[in-house]
């Protein structure tokens, strides 16, 4: 359900940077950091920034009206189904879409090293990676190390590709997103569209990107027991149905050759 409350347009798609490219934010309470996550996607000059509020129980969605973002309200919990409520609520303009954390643990300015890779015809999604050297001290939990560690690796002997990580900052081709036909609602999202992307034959491309402990709000996944080991079975769960359902080896993309691993790696 889209909820486009503010007196004017978020754009005037004329005038902007960007106007084929938005940006999906999923948010679960995270009125304490999203006013800063809209304002520093400010200056990219966007087609249109969609904030997913996932069953709030604070101000999420009027902070995303305050800054003139679209609010797509998704009462069912979980990762995947906010990120499917603002796929749901894109306009027909948008051609890249780029998904970003609500709690400012990725740093908004680097939108445009994941979309132009996309821009210049070399690249159908773009991981954010977020290598060692470029996390702040506990950004992320030895169990998040771990389990990325764990799920690259099972990724790579299923599918025989090496991705170095399941970072959340992402741009995607709309039409590539529409082609992975993508149905976890948890936090198997991540995994899925990376492998559904590998089966699919789209050209992928890792760019490092910085990470710190989000600033503010609440931790509801690594900073939890309950939530590291929901996400591990989430992670897990999708790595086996999509191996279970095939293809088991990527398909050739467009130019004849294997996808992915042209990009920057990163590695822990
Ligand atoms: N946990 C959780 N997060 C959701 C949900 N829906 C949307 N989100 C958003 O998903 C993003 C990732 O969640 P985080 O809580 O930051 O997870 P994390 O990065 O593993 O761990 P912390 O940053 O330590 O909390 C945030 O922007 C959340 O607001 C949901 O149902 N559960
Ligand atoms: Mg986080």
């Amino acid at each position: 359900m889209l909820d486009s409350t503010a007196e004017e347009p978020w754009i005037d798609v004329r005038r902007v940077a960007r106007p084929h490219v938005a940006v999906v934010i999923p948010a679960r309470d995270e009125a304490e950091s999203l006013g800063d996550v809209l304002r520093q996607l400010e200056p990219h000059g966007l087609g249109q920034v969609i904030v997913a509020d996932n069953g709030s129980s604070d101000d999420t969605a009027g902070v995303a009206r305050t800054h003139r973002a679209d609010v797509a309200t998704e009462p069912r919990p979980g990762y995947g189904a906010a990120c499917r409520a603002g796929i749901a609520a894109l306009a027909s303009r948008v051609e890249i879409v780029v998904f970003l954390d609500a709690d400012l643990a990725d740093d908004p300015g680097r939108l445009p090293e994941l979309v132009d890779p996309i821009d210049a015809g070399g690249a159908d999604l773009v991981i954010g990676v977020r290598p060692r050297e470029l996390r702040e001290a506990g950004a992320m939990t030895p169990p998040q190390v771990i389990g990325n560690r764990l799920a690259t690796d099972l990724i790579r002997v299923l599918w025989g590709h090496r991705y170095t990580d399941l970072g959340p900052f992402r741009a995607i081709r709309r039409d590539a997103l529409e082609g992975l036909r993508m149905t976890d609602r948890r936090f198997g999202w991540t995994v899925e569209m990376q492998i559904r992307a590998l089966q699919e034959g789209l050209r992928v491309v890792e760019v490092p990107v910085p990470y710190r402990p989000r600033p503010r709000g609440r931790s509801k996944i690594s900073g939890t027991v309950r939530g590291v080991l929901r996400a591990a079975a989430s992670i897990l769960y999708t790595i086996g149905r999509l191996w279970w359902a095939g293809p088991r080896r990527p398909r050739r993309n467009a130019e004849g050759r294997p996808p992915g691993g042209w990009g920057p790696k990163g590695g822990d």
